[in-house]
């Protein structure tokens, strides 16, 4: 199982190319130096354990089924979570609870399909408590909190995205891979708009001869482990996370 928060901030624009991995700083930092170093000059970066004592690091499969199992949810079906995707995608949704989607990932792996961009405290308000804002956070900056949820080998394709987020995982581990403004047009962009707009590229599998300029396209990527958060200041550029 894989299991991640994200808060979204409305916050416009990029600011690097750079390449190889997300680079890390250490803890703690500032709220000060956090903005003037990384926020301010839209670099991503990740702070290793920053949510390993969040109230959230006790969550699992079982705590879902056993306190929300019949909240109804929202479960992504279709082919973009597993492979190469040619355009246009028609994306698929079923609507199920908690408990029956926890019981297809027991059964069926990553066929049982992904609960994405869960904005859980709309609903379950009181689980805020057990999230806990890092420190060096302006909270105020933080506008809807997503759960995504998924077996795992889930992905999500190679996608825009209009805001930055900062990217708590909780359970599980991901491959987070992040793409600047002025590289994605080696991407192949399909729908370049914010809340559609996504690449046709598997890019753990890129087919480059059907897309060549992929090949020198400057990725930054990082593998984030439980309790790991990454403020990712993507706004613009792509993401793919696996
Ligand atoms: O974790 C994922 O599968 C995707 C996350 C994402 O797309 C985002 O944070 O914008």
């Amino acid at each position: 199982m894989i299991l991640a928060i994200t808060f979204y901030v409305r916050q416009p624009i990029w600011g690097v190319a750079i390449v190889g991995k997300i680079p890390e700083a250490p803890l703690p930092i500032t709220k000060a130096l956090f903005k003037s170093k990384y926020y301010d000059t839209l670099r991503p970066i990740i702070f290793r354990e920053a949510a390993k004592t969040w109230e959230a690091a006790k969550w699992n499969l079982d705590f879902f089924t056993d306190q929300y199992g019949d909240t109804v949810v929202s479960v992504q079906l279709d082919e973009t979570l597993t492979g190469e995707v040619e355009g246009p995608v028609k994306t698929t949704y079923i609507s199920t609870t908690l408990k029956k989607y926890i019981q297809h990932i027991k059964e069926h792996g990553i066929k049982a399909g992904y609960l994405n961009q869960w904005n859980i405290l709309s609903i379950h308000p009181e689980l805020h408590t057990f999230l806990q804002i890092p420190a060096f956070y302006e909270s105020k900056m933080l506008t809807i909190t997503n759960l995504w949820l998924g077996p795992k080998g889930t992905k999500s394709k190679l996608h825009y995205d209009s805001d930055h987020n900062l990217f708590t995982q909780i359970y599980g581990r991901k491959l987070v891979t992040l793409i600047s403004p002025d590289q994605s047009k080696k991407c192949y962009p399909i729908n370049r708009t914010w809340y559609d707009g996504y690449s046709p590229i598997d890019i753990l599998n890129p087919d480059l001869e059907k897309y060549p300029l992929f090949a020198d396209v400057v990725m930054l990527q990082a593998v984030l482990e439980p309790g790991d958060c990454s403020t990712s200041l993507k706004a613009g550029g792509m993401m793919f996370v696996r």
